[in-house]
């Protein structure tokens, strides 16, 4: 057990220090990014489209009508999500539609990204 523990974590240091030497590719890989002219393209697709049903300042909780959310892999439904921004809170009303991202934080379903829509 102790011997894969430790093979489990020198593959970690090892994936680290590959890690660590990114930064130079990914800079120089910005300059051709911004030319595919796709950022707008890629960042709504990672947004659902959903409808504010409830809100829970004491649990810093949303329940939310969404559609499907291929990124998780969940079908539409209604459910409650933690809120990263519990100021973002503040500003939602139940029938608000939204536009939102959700992440696993911690293995818990958590609304990251927030935008009203009109
Ligand atoms: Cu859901």
């Amino acid at each position: 057990m102790d011997v894969s523990r430790s093979a489990v974590l020198i593959a970690v240091l090892f994936i680290g220090a590959g890690l660590m030497l990114q930064p130079d590719a990914s800079a120089s890989d910005k300059p051709l990014a911004k030319k595919e002219a796709k950022p707008a393209a890629a960042a709504s697709s990672a947004l659902t489209e959903g409808e504010v049903l409830r809100i829970d300042k004491a649990a810093g909780t949303a329940t939310i009508k969404h559609g499907p959310m291929t990124k998780l892999d969940m079908p539409a439904m209604a459910m409650p999500y933690k809120v990263r921004d519990k100021a973002v809170l503040d500003g939602l009303r139940p029938g608000d539609k939204i536009a939102f991202e959700v992440d696993s934080v911690g293995g818990v379903f958590t609304v990251v990204r927030l935008e009203k829509r009109k």
